[in-house]
């Protein structure tokens, strides 16, 4: 059976670019958020949300009539939910992954579900979350069967098929990457499959739901040690007054060795959340998992540590002035270069907690962002300003912008990205 219809549920950094690569195959799409703003933006043909060529597929597809924005679900062929999977609010020292999203979506489309449709969970989802999926809509729907009790014969097909795409060339990733496609069934997973070709021209791997939830979070979590493996290494290396950016080109030049490049943190909402799924779930077990997200996420104090030495020394060479006078100037807030995603960004959190403990002057430059929350302590500056009044200079982005000049003329620099 063919897909007329296609609606996806949550159009966000994920969900928005799906639907409007279906919709630029002229297919009828249908795209369902419960944030009025962003239905309404689209519908008028523009974005709420920052990625290149976006806004360009989004407007020809709103004005030739293939994609709409509604907050109600309405009958589909298929559906795509791609909500948000937080944490739970809680002080444990894990933070367990939230599913209320997904199940308010499953809520949400159980009505108008009928037979022979096709229903994919893309959201990243700790392992078994599509089968908890399929048991909401069964529950909603008795008068339908599902896979996990009916097998191939069910009325409806469910899916998991993470998405992998990194944020900035998601228009390209979405057609290129090669798809996990995790059907509940093999049947489910040809539907999926016969799906995603409308225009994806990558490869599409068949596996089961389980296997595909967890190829996503080990994915992240492969990239997440990889990059607590660079930051341990920088934290070593400067106890032993070694550049590591130095070390880690020579090691490099092995070849069977790629080390990732230390930083200030782990940022964004993927790397720094997904490994937290797998151990939430298996504690015990996920042993270098969690060792690796305690090391990135403890890296912004060891930064502001040597912030605070920055201070202590710069003081000891200026005996006639205080920390009152001390101006920190923070080079970049956005989670990684390049992009204005200010999303548990390490450089952010570094500068907001700069500007809460230092007496003195706190001035950030981050050349994609125009204007700050009101209640920051910090203010906006740029590279000259920072240049002729900042005593302590803090890289934590490298942006095109800060590798395109040279070492600023500040005699304290804390170099986290090795850019100067
Ligand atoms: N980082 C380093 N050192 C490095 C590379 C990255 O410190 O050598 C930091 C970045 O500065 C940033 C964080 O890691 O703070 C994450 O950045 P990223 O570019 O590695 O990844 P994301 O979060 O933008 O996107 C990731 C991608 N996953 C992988 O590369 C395995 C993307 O393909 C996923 O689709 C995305 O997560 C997601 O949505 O899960």
């Amino acid at each position: 059976m063919s897909f007329n219809t296609i609606s996806v549920i949550g159009l966000g950094y994920i969900g928005l670019p799906t639907a409007a690569m279906f919709a630029s195959r002229k297919k009828q799409v249908v795209g369902v958020d419960v944030n009025q703003h962003a239905v309404d933006t689209i519908n008028r043909g523009e974005i709420h949300i920052v990625e290149p060529q976006l806004d360009m597929i989004v407007h020809v597809a709103v004005t030739e009539g293939y994609l709409k924005a509604i907050t109600q679900p309405e009958p589909a062929d298929a559906f795509l939910i791609a909500v948000p999977t937080p944490f739970k609010d809680s002080n444990s020292e894990i933070p367990e992954p939230d599913l209320s999203y997904i199940r308010s979506a499953a809520n949400a489309i159980a009505p108008v579900l009928k037979k022979g449709d096709l229903v994919i969970l893309e959201s990243t989802s700790p392992v078994g979350a599509t089968e908890q999926m399929a048991e909401w809509l069964a529950v909603a729907r008795e008068d339908l069967s599902f896979p996990q009790h009916k097998g191939e014969d069910a009325d409806i097909n469910v899916a998991h098929c993470p998405e992998r795409v990194l944020p900035g060339h998601v228009v390209r990733e979405l057609v290129e990457n090669d798809r996990v496609i995790g059907g509940m069934t093999a049947q489910c997973s040809s539907r999926a499959i016969e799906l995603y070709k409308i225009f994806v021209e990558g490869e599409c791997v068949t596996t089961n739901a389980r296997t595909a939830e967890m190829a996503k979070l080990t994915e992240n979590s492969c990239r997440d040690v990889q990059i607590a493996f660079a930051n341990e290494l920088s934290i070593i290396c400067d106890k032993l007054d070694i550049n590591v950016w130095e070390l880690i080109s020579l090691a490099n030049r092995h070849p069977r060795i790629n080390i990732l490049q230390p930083g200030p943190g782990v940022g964004g909402h993927c790397i720094a959340v997904d490994p937290w799924f797998i151990v939430s779930k298996t504690p015990s077990e996920a042993q270098i998992i969690h060792t690796a997200r305690r090391i990135n996420d403890t890296k912004p104090d060891w930064v502001i540590n040597k912030v605070k030495l920055a201070i202590a020394d710069f003081l000891l060479k200026n005996p006639s002035k205080s920390a009152a006078d001390v101006i920190i100037a923070c080079f970049g807030l956005a989670f990684k270069p390049d992009i204005d995603d200010l999303r548990e960004s390490p450089a952010m959190s570094i500068t907001r907690k700069l500007s809460e403990l230092h007496v003195g002057k706190v001035i950030a430059v981050e050349p994609n962002i125009d204007n700050l929350n009101v209640n920051e302590k910090f203010v906006l500056s740029n590279i000259q300003e920072s240049e002729q009044i900042a005593d302590i200079a803090v890289m934590l982005v490298d942006h095109k912008e800060f590798k395109e000049i040279d070492r600023p003329n500040i005699d304290f620099i804390i170099d986290t990205k090795g850019i100067w």
